[in-house]
């Protein structure tokens, strides 16, 4: 059995996220987890939220709750959520927990003692009323060069240009409002990346089967300006993973801690040791260590290409950097950005569709299906309300619901709820067994080689055939003549719920679930011989007429849905 680690990037805990964040990691990283799985390889499956840093503790102070408090409600509520979509991990862990804080103080001791570390004095605003040194966006002031009177030390959001603290005029903290700033030197730790190119470039391009968004942004950054830039890996902020060598602390350090981009992709393997410590594994080493076992795993990441360059350049260089036998990816696929409507989805706006809100108004399988039929792989994608629809009434309600709900209730009327018997498969049943099988292989190809959308096209591919046999064979008209054949016909039409049961659910787990319950079986497992599949089910298997499995889309609804989600959040 071939064992799979795969990770999804972990959403900041600063809110719910939108559609966009969720198709470009979570969900696609659940459709193959979901997919290896049923082929029988062990899987360790996991996600969870990135809890440190300035965004955080914004949110928090915009909540009005200690930071702390507000990470552990965040991360409960994105864990519901993340059930509410069936994304099936096997721990949701957190970057907070004490598991992270000692394996990136490790790390960061490690790195020391290879040299791969050097500290840098730098000025930055001090704040003498809030008693810390501000990060820039805490830093609000007039900008030199629209006069917008609220620009941020990073970028006028105005004029959109990219602004230091100290080109503002008249500059203020936005925790106390107060102007009494100074610049004041401070010491931080950068990580020697640019003593580490050479080893990242070879690695890198070894890496020949990687899609090319992946590839191409990673030699963008190897190759930026004089080549790999040294990264800043320390902040002065308070909440975030105490600076410290191992378990010593760091003379000079005092009072700082990671900046959050350094501890994040650490709590992948943080993530492992919780999920042994929650109970429910036995040994993350032997997926996580290649001298205990992790040598022979397969390792795929899933994320946004706004991440790229942290997975692809900063965490390898901490894994290698360390001198450890630690395991580093074998695949990264990334993504490009879904649009909404027109414009961009938007966060920090409350612009688009957030994952509470989608499953306020449909379950997740009709989500689960548009997103990942129309995932932004070579190219940004949009959401728009009437494309949206028009899968759902076709490719679910139309294709597969009208074929599930068909088969079984022309059964029902004809010979009740139980599989009939009697008739030969003939030349059209061949046919179709061997398109199917053709079709499936098509299937698989595409899901192991993690192209969704091409995935998605062969599962529907699928279906169809299921219909245009229902079509051509036409038991209700047989029925009147040959009701042997119109039986066997009927039988057939029944096995090919089972067999696109066990197919679909990686992408729509619930309707899947409820084929199989209708037809009153467990999943057989994913099929060797399309043949023996289809004959599953024997004659007198009881079954029954399932609801609805998917409702179509009116367009009082989408209109509905439309004004709904045209403005912003609040
Ligand atoms: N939290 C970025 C994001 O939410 C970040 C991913 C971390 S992966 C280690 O877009
Ligand atoms: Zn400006």
């Amino acid at each position: 059995m071939a064992r799979h680690l795969i990770t999804s990037a972990i959403p900041y805990i600063n809110g719910i996220k939108h559609l966009g964040n969720l198709v470009g990691s979570q969900l696609p990283a659940d459709l193959y987890a979901r997919y290896l799985r049923a082929r029988g390889n062990e899987v360790l499956f996991l996600c969870a939220t990135d809890e440190h840093g300035t965004p955080a503790e914004l949110a928090a102070a915009k909540a009005g709750k200690p930071v702390a408090e507000y990470c552990a409600e965040m991360h409960l509520v994105q864990a519901e959520i993340a059930k509410g979509f069936r994304l099936s991990f096997d721990h949701f862990g957190r970057s907070s927990s004490h598991q992270n804080t000692t394996l990136t103080q490790h790390f960061a001791g490690r790195l020391a003692d290879a040299g791969l570390i050097r500290e840098v004095s730098e000025t930055q605003m001090y704040s003498h009323a809030d008693g810390r040194f501000l990060p820039d966006r805490y830093i609000e002031g007039t900008c030199p060069n629209c006069g917008f009177d609220s620009a941020r030390g990073d970028q006028c959001d105005n004029c959109t240009k990219q602004l230091d603290p100290v080109d503002l005029i008249n500059p203020h903290s936005t925790i106390s409002g107060s102007t009494d700033l100074e610049m004041r030197e401070t010491k931080h730790l950068y990580l020697r990346q640019s003593a580490m190119k050479d080893q990242l470039e070879t690695w890198i391009e070894g890496k020949t089967d990687w899609p090319i968004l992946t590839t191409s942004i990673a030699k963008k950054w190897l190759n930026d300006g004089d080549g790999l830039q040294d990264r800043g890996i320390t902040r002065d902020l308070d909440w975030g993973i105490p600076v410290k060598k191992g378990d010593q602390d760091w003379p000079g350090m005092e009072g700082k801690v990671f900046y959050v981009w350094f501890d994040a992709p650490i709590e992948y393997i943080a993530c492992a040791q919780e999920w042994v410590d929650a109970g429910k594994g036995a040994d993350w080493e032997r997926w996580w260590r290649t001298d205990k076992g992790a040598a022979d795993v397969t390792y795929t990441q899933f994320m946004g290409k706004d991440n790229v360059p942290f997975h692809t350049l900063s965490f390898p260089a901490t894994i290698l950097g360390s001198g450890e036998p630690w395991k580093l990816v074998d695949y990264i696929k990334s993504f490009n950005y879904l649009n909404y409507d027109g414009g961009q989805f938007s966060t920090s706006r409350g612009r688009g569709v957030f994952m509470d809100q989608a499953l306020e108004i449909l379950p997740a399988d009709y989500w689960r299906w548009w997103l990942l039929s129309h995932a932004p792989e070579n190219s940004d994608s949009e959401f728009t309300w009437e494309n949206f629809q028009a899968s759902v009434n076709k490719d679910l309600a139309d294709v597969l619901g009208n074929f599930v709900s068909r088969i079984t209730k022309f059964c029902r009327s004809k010979f009740g709820e139980v599989v009939p018997e009697g008739g030969e498969m003939g030349a059209q049943e061949q046919a179709l067994i061997a398109a199917v099988g053709e079709r499936m292989a098509a299937y698989q190809t595409a899901m192991d080689a993690i192209e969704v959308r091409k995935a998605a096209a062969e599962l529907r591919a699928i279906w169809v055939l299921g219909n245009e046999y229902l079509q051509s064979a036409a038991p209700w008209t047989t029925f009147k003549t040959d009701p042997a054949m119109a039986a066997m016909q009927t039988r057939l039409g029944l096995n090919l719920i089972g067999l696109y049961a066990t197919l679909s659910a990686p992408f729509i787990p619930d309707a899947a679930a409820a084929m199989l319950a209708a037809m009153n079986t467990g999943d057989a497992g994913w099929p060797d011989d399309v043949a023996a599949a289809l004959t599953a089910l024997p004659a007198g298997h009881a079954f029954s007429v399932p609801e609805v499995l998917f409702a179509k889309i009116a367009d009082e609804s989408r209109e509905e849905w439309q004004t709904r989600f045209a403005g912003v959040r609040t």
